[in-house]
């Protein structure tokens, strides 16, 4: 993206002595701080590659956030900062298009918070995950109908078995032969394909509205007091379950290490952060949970934790063109990770399903 092409960007956002900085590190957008006299604001654009629909994408957020604005100011709290603000471009929509075709879009910058990769403490987690649990009851009553899908078969982790098994059968990066180990891991794991589909088909599971990326970056926390504050990134808000976001949220919140730690022996699962993350979420949404969404708890983070080692595996096969990658065989690295952690919550089962029976009684 050119400095050029930027300004003619943000002129079309009514904006102009600015500053402009990357920020972030997500895997998918491109992520920008805009500064206008002191005043912050998040710019990015949108990839759009995988997301095809980026109005209905614009539209759910902007739908969404609407909501979310008229219940958390019911509940006295503070619209400005614990919801993202979508800010239109000068013809009144809530983005751009340039004439390249690049999608940008603009939200006011949430200022005095922390974004983190690790959680620093117990209590950041299960605060966490209070966030989360709110951001659902929030949403209860959103008519979930009128969302469009933001990417189809997102977390449909049998979708994404097959995808991989037609990869390795093209091998287009020629990359199968060193990376044997790894598929034959998954393939020994294929059960853990169709357990949350199944229950999404018998009705043992619900459909939600949910945030399907819950990564601890995608929450933001209030500086000052270290509270959880805000979800954002809410581009795969959509119909889905809410053990999709446990799941998820477990498989990088409670993973000792990054997700593309290159030293398998750094990395674990870590039991402490899974008890302070299911403390949280069981404060908020026990009464909320049925059955059949308690019994996959477990489940569900091996589950999510596999279907994302399948997708870098996958991107790892396919020549790197999915994820972000900043170096050679970073989507393999990030694979690794994964699978370490499936192993070691395999062996833990007994200790998850413990700490999950004593808050979801
Ligand atoms: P990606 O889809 O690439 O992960 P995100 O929407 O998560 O992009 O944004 C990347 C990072 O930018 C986040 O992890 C967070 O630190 C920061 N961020 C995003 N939105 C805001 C906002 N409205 N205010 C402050 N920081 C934000
Ligand atoms: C991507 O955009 P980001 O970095 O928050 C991905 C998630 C993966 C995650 C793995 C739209 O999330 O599904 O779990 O990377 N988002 C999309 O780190 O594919
Ligand atoms: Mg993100």
């Amino acid at each position: 993206m050119n400095a050029k092409e930027l300004v003619t960007v943000i002129e079309n956002f009514d904006i102009e002595e600015i500053e402009i900085q990357r920020y972030g590190n997500g895997h998918i957008n491109d992520t920008y701080v805009v500064s206008q006299n002191g005043v912050k604001m998040l710019l990015q654009r949108l990839n759009t590659n995988i997301f095809k629909n980026p109005e209905g994408v614009m539209e759910n957020i902007v739908n969404v956030t609407e909501h979310l604005k008229k219940k958390i100011a019911a509940n006295g709290g503070d619209p400005e900062r614990e919801t993202m603000t979508v800010i239109n471009a000068s013809d009144g929509k809530p983005y751009f298009i340039t004439e390249s075709g690049k999608f940008f879009r603009m939200y006011k910058f949430i200022d005095n918070n922390l974004s983190v990769d690790k959680a620093q403490s117990t209590e950041q987690m299960t605060s966490a995950a209070e966030t989360l649990g709110k951001f659902y009851h929030m949403l209860d009553d959103f008519p979930a109908e009128t969302l469009s899908v933001a990417i189809p078969k997102f977390h449909d982790t049998r979708n994404y078995y097959n995808r991989l098994m037609g990869a390795i059968e093209n091998d287009v990066a020629g990359r199968k032969a060193s990376v044997e180990k790894e598929i034959e891991f998954v393939k020994n794991h294929e059960f853990l394909a169709d357990i949350l589909n199944n229950g999404l088909a018998d009705g043992s599971i619900l459909l939600r509205v949910t945030h399907n990326d819950t990564k601890l970056n995608n929450i933001l926390f209030d500086a000052p007091t270290g509270k959880g504050l805000c979800v954002i990134d809410l581009d795969t808000v959509m119909p889905g379950s809410v053990l999709y976001d446990f799941g998820d949220a477990m498989r990088f919140g409670a993973a000792s290490g990054p997700e593309d730690e290159k030293d398998l022996d750094k990395i674990w699962f870590d039991l402490d952060m899974f008890d302070a993350f299911t403390k949280g979420f069981a404060a908020e949404m026990k009464e909320t949970l049925v059955e059949g969404e308690i019994k996959n708890l477990v489940n569900s983070v091996k589950i999510l934790t596999f279907e994302c080692g399948m997708r870098f595996l996958e991107d790892h096969l396919n020549g790197d063109t999915y994820f972000k990658i900043h170096r050679e065989n970073h989507n393999i690295d990030r694979a690794r990770t994964q699978f370490k952690l499936v192993a070691d919550m395999e062996a833990k089962t007994a200790e998850m399903e413990a700490i999950v029976s004593k808050y979801c009684k």
